[in-house]
């Protein structure tokens, strides 16, 4: 029996590597799409990262490069548009199964489900997003192992506001401190200790690695798989090679410990 009761995972850049390669092409498509000579590659697109969610960040780069509409035309209805043909094309890479989960998730999933650890998840992208990604993830009804998927529009502020880490909890019906979660960047990371949540994992990527992350006590490079350990930046594995339920069990200690609570 662990000391915490659920773990909630963040999923663009945590539970896959979706931004570069999944989410940008996806809006370059939408782009073309309607004839805008539009083009977000990587680096820019790196850049556009710092605003989270896809109508939060197409209203961000059009107001970066001086982009107006003519005033008869509505601004909402043309970024709700181009977002939903960008939703399109992604779901359609999803469908194809073109991103894989990272290293170390499904393990980390499967190792939760046996000792009977909830798992939740909570995003700022599409709920349809998730469920076309653990559609493709190997496993059946894999989102059926989810108590809980907060995501998207379903909250009035997003990351790094802690609003969605909120509204899982709510939805978990546990206290913050029951808990771990798992983010890759700093927007999330911030959402995640803001709503509470201490015992928080990171794992970085290409645009992530060398962001703030803040109070997160265990940062990594990925949860890693036994024979193909991590890279520690923050935190330590104490003995095992990969991110295990042992290792999350030390972590949660060591924070409820560091936070004055009993164990
Ligand atoms: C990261 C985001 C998302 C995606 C794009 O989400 O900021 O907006 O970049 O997805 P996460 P949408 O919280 O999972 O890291 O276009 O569906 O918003
Ligand atoms: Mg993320």
């Amino acid at each position: 029996m662990y000391g915490f009761k659920a773990l909630i995972f963040d999923v663009d850049g945590t539970v896959a590597d979706t931004e570069r390669d999944g989410h940008r092409p996806a809006f370059n498509a939408a782009f073309a799409e309607v004839g805008l000579d539009w083009h977000w590659d990587a680096s820019l697109y790196g850049e556009l990262l710092a605003v989270t969610g896809g109508k939060e960040r197409i209203r961000y780069f059009m107001t970066r490069a001086g982009i107006q509409l003519d005033p008869d035309r509505d601004a909402d209805a043309f970024v709700a548009d181009l977002h939903r043909r960008k939703t399109a094309h992604y779901l359609a890479m999803l469908g194809r199964g073109a991103i894989p989960l990272r290293a170390g998730v499904m393990r980390l999933w499967k190792e939760a489900r046996a000792a009977g650890t909830r798992l939740a998840i909570a995003t700022t992208t599409t709920p349809e997003n998730v469920a076309e990604l653990l559609a493709h993830a190997g496993e059946p009804n894999l989102a059926d192992w989810f108590e809980v998927i907060a995501a998207g529009d379903v909250v009035p502020a997003k990351k790094p506001a802690p609003d969605i880490y909120h509204l899982a909890l709510e939805q978990l019906g546990l206290d913050a401190a029951d808990c771990i979660a798992f983010e890759d960047s700093d927007n999330g990371a911030r959402a995640a200790l803001d709503a509470g949540l201490k015992s928080l994992v990171i794992t970085t990527n290409a645009y992530t690695a060398g962001q703030d992350f803040g109070a997160a006590p265990l940062i990594l490079d990925q949860l890693g798989e036994p024979g193909s350990p991590p890279k520690v930046k923050v935190g330590e594995l104490g003995g095992s090679d990969c991110v295990d339920l042992q290792v999350l069990e030390r972590l949660h200690l060591r924070v409820r410990a560091a936070s004055g609570a009993s164990a």
